[in-house]
């Protein structure tokens, strides 16, 4: 899609301007009363989501590289149709192929206390010799005093399909060191570093490297700095939480990730680990949604 071309159909829109990086890829800027976010084509990818008198919520890395077939580090990649490595072929691309896709833009509704994007990919000659189903992927991103990502799949033909997922976001914090997540407790969790199942009692802190999948947690969890909450994190259609910080040795070896960089984030994705049945003709939802302080609806969801 060129960049007159969605300008021109998307014309009338009055929150919503769109433009490109040097390299041509192409993103929206969302401004409302409630928030400003930024969202690019390639992946159905938001970039930065700001409340109005808040502070940006997610972290985007300083090195990213915005190019066609490479996934943004930071912000929400969408990791889709399976999670992690290809549990059938390990030589196919990690988290699927949504997140480097070009996703078209179907719609656009400003409404009084939000803008609604709905972007969807479907299946063509290239996806399906990655993964042999007909499908449709529609991503809906919901901006207004929260955010809310919604991933709706479709399969068609005549048999069930297996598939993972996640919504893969990284949060912007202050200090890793003073920062916790509340509301995995009590919770047994696969830490994949170690290939263990661990029993999760307190909130969890970070003091090293951490990739783990929470199983069946609850479908609220509170970030916090200190003793103060920052946002709340809400998930629909999961069946696990995955929570990951690099630490240092793992930030050196991504180029795409500054040495430093762990200090100031952590990812919190709500997922499904673990293979799901798709059924042709029904519509399978997972959703995340982020409740930042600003929020009215924060205090009457802030149990931590
Ligand atoms: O969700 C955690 C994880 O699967 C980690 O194992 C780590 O590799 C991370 O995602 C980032 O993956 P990526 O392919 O974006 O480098």
């Amino acid at each position: 899609m060129k960049l007159s071309k969605i300008r021109e159909a998307f014309n009338n829109c009055q929150q919503v301007t769109f433009d490109q990086t040097e390299s041509g890829q192409l993103f929206l800027n969302v401004e409302n009363q409630w928030a400003k976010a930024q969202v690019y084509l390639q992946g159905a990818h938001i970039t930065s989501y700001q409340p109005v008198s808040g502070d940006e919520c997610l972290w985007l890395s300083d090195c990213a590289v915005y190019e066609k077939d490479k996934a943004i580090r930071g912000g929400i990649p969408i990791c889709w149709p399976w999670f992690g490595p290809n549990v059938s072929n390990p030589l196919l691309p990690q988290h699927g192929f949504a997140r480097t896709a070009e996703f078209d833009l179907l719609k656009i509704d400003e409404l009084s206390n939000k803008t609604i994007l709905s972007f969807y990919i479907a299946s063509n000659e290239k996806t399906l010799n990655l993964w042999p189903t007909d499908f449709k992927l529609t991503v809906k991103i919901e901006i207004g005093a929260e955010l809310c990502v919604t991933l709706e799949t479709q399969i068609f033909g005549e048999k069930p399909v297996s598939f993972s997922q996640a919504i893969h976001s990284y949060f912007l914090v202050g200090d890793i060191s003073e920062t916790s997540i509340s509301g995995l407790e009590p919770s047994q969790y696969h830490n994949k570093l170690t290939d263990c199942l661990v029993e999760q009692l307190e909130p969890l802190k970070f003091t090293a490297e951490t990739d783990s999948i929470y199983l069946n947690p609850s479908n609220h969890l509170t970030l916090v700095e200190g003793s103060k909450p920052i946002l709340i994190v809400e998930q629909s259609g999961a069946d696990s939480t995955v929570v990951w910080n690099p630490w240092e040795d793992k930030s050196k070896e991504m180029i795409d990730f500054p040495n430093q960089g762990y200090q100031k984030m952590v990812c919190i994705e709500a997922a499904n680990t673990r293979q799901q049945q798709l059924v042709p003709g029904q519509v399978f939802w997972l959703s995340q949604k982020i409740i930042p302080v600003t929020s009215p609806l924060f205090e009457t969801k802030d149990k931590s």
